[in-house]
């Protein structure tokens, strides 16, 4: 069994990784990090240490504590709060990488996980189909930082033999947990907005097509990267993964045939400038052959199940209340 260290636990794609993990490995082997304990279920649903992804003796500290082996490090600052903030952007994304890879180099863990990001491409990549290996110039501080740390990765992988694992996530979809501070949230706020209100104002415009995917994918993709066999993972860098690729009017039109009053307007903002910047859909075909990745949810497939999720949890949000 794994040790497992989870960093960054409280967070979107943290929180759910931490319950997939403890249900595959034993809730036991998995010590669920964050700097805060705002995520009241994460805090109180395992092992709960506090560790700042920014200080080597914090996560070393909770590495000997409880004998870690493996860590997840989904600790970041996204897209558009690292435009409002660049430094601490840089500063938490590139130390925490840093860290965990010095961990590993230094013998006191085995294996990483580390997010990258459709973010690493920019304007003058291919955006149709973007290959694995093609021009990545990107324009944002925080996919500066996720390109930066893939090469980091792959150094300390060919140098020093580091087991790092990477996925270059498009935007993530899911219903439990909020995702914060980033270009692609709006396909996750739009749900909300849809079953509460029936309106959604949208801060990109109706034909800014991006790289998707639901959140059951991103996770089956990452325990899946991670449980592969060292050989089958060619690339140490990080990989392509997709799933989806739709405008904020195709999502819309698949949520009105469940709800077919709901309305949007658009009010593009800062963000459209860092939308504009990406891949409209990816190329994951290496990912595919390597270690046999697929997807299982389709657009209508996804709205289905947010639609149903979210329903629910607000039903008993008001009967609790
Ligand atoms: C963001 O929008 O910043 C992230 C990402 C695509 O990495 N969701």
């Amino acid at each position: 069994m794994p040790r497992i260290l989870v960093i960054g636990a409280g967070g979107q794609i943290g929180s759910e990784l931490t319950y997939k993990l403890r249900e595959l490995y034993g809730p036991e082997n998995v010590v669920a990090s964050d700097i805060g304990y705002h995520n009241t279920h994460i805090v109180n649903s395992g092992i709960f240490e506090i560790v700042d992804a920014q200080d080597y003796d914090s996560i070393k500290t909770c590495i000997d504590k409880h004998e870690i082996d493996t860590i997840y490090l989904m600790a970041a600052m996204l897209s558009a709060t690292g435009e409002k903030y660049p430094m601490k952007a840089w500063d938490l994304n590139i130390n925490s990488i840093f860290h965990v890879l010095n961990l590993a180099k230094d013998g006191f863990i085995k294996q990483i996980f580390w997010p990258s990001s459709i973010a690493v491409f920019g304007p003058t990549t291919p955006a149709l189909n973007t290959p694995q290996h093609t021009i990545a110039e990107p324009t944002t501080v925080y996919g500066i930082t996720k390109q930066v740390g893939e090469r980091w990765c792959e150094y300390y992988h060919d140098k020093y033999g580091v087991d790092v694992r990477s996925l270059r996530y498009p935007g993530i979809i899911s219903w439990k947990t909020m995702p914060g501070g980033g270009t692609t949230d709006y396909a996750v706020e739009i749900y909300h907005k849809a079953v509460l209100n029936k309106h959604y104002e949208c801060f990109l415009s109706e034909n800014t097509q991006l790289p998707m995917m639901f959140m059951e994918d991103a996770i089956n993709a990452t325990v899946k990267i991670m449980q592969a066999e060292s050989n089958t993972v060619k690339i140490r860098s990080s990989y392509n993964l997709a799933a989806l690729s739709f405008t904020p009017k195709d999502i819309s039109e698949a949520i009105q045939k469940h709800i077919p009053e709901f309305k949007i307007t658009y009010k593009p903002d800062f963000r459209q400038n860092i939308a504009n910047s990406w891949p409209k859909s990816i190329d994951d075909s290496s990912a595919r052959t390597d270690w046999n990745w697929s997807h299982n949810y389709d657009l209508d497939k996804m709205t289905e199940e947010m639609i149903t999720q979210l329903r629910n949890k607000y039903k008993d949000s008001t009967t609790t209340n």
